[in-house]
């Protein structure tokens, strides 16, 4: 994570050099098999069963980093033993399915599923670089004396109903029930070390994170329905699609509690608690969450021209995302978006210009301290002609070379002084691409 020229390698100063760079390994493997069926019970019924298994074993150590002093003496903060992060870490499922489609007669049909997925997670004793800080053999002891083996039962179900009206509506509407056992770093992911915590971010933030073997599974019901209405060839439609999905044991993340006990940078704190605009150090937990919204989706002609045959083309996308136990904002969401395009055809041409309207992003994660982002808009150009069996395609995406900063994109973290806690600036998004230019051609035979 410091190799590179804009990256700090070494950090102190001799003679107290803290580490020469910071190796990091990790070794996953998943071997699996799925089995599915259709069975046409009768004209109007079918049946889809089948069974999955998969096996994922992971490790992830971070080799000694030693300062080595004349005469061969070796030490340092990252030495002189091989730091585990996961050893033999496992997380094995196996699922069962079933989903019976019934079209009852031709104004309705519906869908029943169920399944059941049995996920169980381990993961071996740890170490820590040394056993003389508290952030590595501490936190270490406490992770191996304790049980760390989890077996979670789930359960997915789903009910829809599609009604179709007549040649120009239909109706779908719903119920569906997730389940999502945790990762292998949210449950397991063991010290409290401060840069042992930055090391462990998956979700893109900058922020430290500790896991927590009794994570329960996140589930996710949901209720939608989409109204579709359309000319009976479909030259124009219009697709509306509300949502609401109600997140029991979400997984989302408090500020980590630390313990007084502890030397060095550690998880938790006054300072932890409290920092607005600084990276932190946060726990998984499990909490409840709410989540709502709208897409919207349509085509329409506009004519036809001298210049061929015009039409338009939108999309609209709506989330609103609510922790229920804190009333937080929820991590990662997309504000207000839509995309709309201009196309074109004529002969052999299909060709569009897309403009991509994105809202600025002022409803973040207070407990990450989640970069807020400003709006945008983007304008793409695409391009296509098709002969009898080839087909290329080309494009601008960004036209006007616009700078923009995706407001899913993350955190940057990439230059400077990595390892250190705060050692780099908070606040800067990732920023998005630049123009740039496609093209791809495809042949058929
Ligand atoms: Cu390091």
């Amino acid at each position: 994570m410091d190799f590179g020229a804009d990256k700090q390698f070494v950090y102190g100063a001799a003679p107290g050099i803290v580490a020469p760079g910071m190796p990091m390994d990790t070794e996953g493997k998943t071997t699996g098999a799925s089995v599915k069926a259709s069975i046409n019970l009768t004209q109007q019924d079918t049946l889809r069963i089948g069974s999955e298994y998969q096996h994922y074993k992971l490790n992830d150590w971070w080799p000694p980093s030693p300062a080595v002093l004349p005469g061969g003496f070796t030490y340092g903060g990252m030495a002189p033993d091989t730091f585990w992060n996961i050893n033999d870490g496992q997380r094995d499922r196996a699922a069962l399915f079933g989903e019976w489609e019934s079209r009852i007669n031709p104004a309705w049909t519906t869908l029943l599923g169920a399944r059941y997925e049995r996920v169980k997670t381990d993961a071996g004793p740890v170490q820590g670089y040394n056993t003389m800080m508290a952030g590595y053999s501490v936190s270490a002891n406490a992770f191996n004396a304790r049980s760390r083996e989890r077996t979670d039962n789930n359960w997915d179900a789903t009910a829809l109903a599609r009604y179709t009206a007549d040649a120009t509506r239909t109706v779908e509407f719903g119920y569906a029930m997730k389940t999502r056992s945790p990762n292998l770093y949210e449950r397991y992911s063991w010290s409290r070390n401060g840069m042992a915590l930055e090391m462990n971010n998956f979700v893109g933030d900058g922020n430290g994170y500790l896991g927590d073997p009794d994570l329960k599974p996140e589930k996710a019901h949901t209720l939608s329905a989409t109204f579709d209405w359309h000319a009976p060839d479909r030259a124009w439609e219009f697709k509306a699609t509300p949502y609401y999905t109600h997140v029991t044991d979400y997984i989302d993340a408090q500020r980590c509690q630390g313990s007084g006990m502890m030397m060095n940078a550690l998880c938790g704190g006054v300072a932890n608690n409290t920092a607005v605009n600084k990276f932190v150090h946060l726990q998984y937990a499990n909490q409840s969450a709410r989540l709502y919204g709208i897409d919207l989706s349509g085509h329409m002609p506009l004519g036809k021209t001298g210049a061929g045959d015009l039409g338009l083309k939108g999309l609209l996308n709506y989330t609103h995302g609510e922790n229920r136990d804190t009333g937080d904002d929820l991590y990662n969401i997309m504000p207000l978006n839509a995309r709309l395009t201009l196309m074109q055809k004529r002969g052999g041409w299909d060709n569009g210009v897309e403009l991509v309207m994105v809202k600025a992003k002022d409803k973040v994660s207070d407990v990450r301290n989640e970069i807020k982002t400003p709006g945008y808009g983007l304008v793409n150009l695409r391009g296509s002609y098709t002969w009898q069996q080839a087909r290329v395609d080309f494009g601008v995406e960004n036209l006007f070379d616009k700078l923009y900063y995706p407001p899913t994109g993350g955190a940057y973290t990439g230059q400077g002084m990595t390892m250190s806690f705060n050692g780099i600036p908070w606040g800067i998004a990732v920023p998005g691409m630049g123009r740039s230019l496609y093209t791809g051609m495809s042949y058929a035979f």
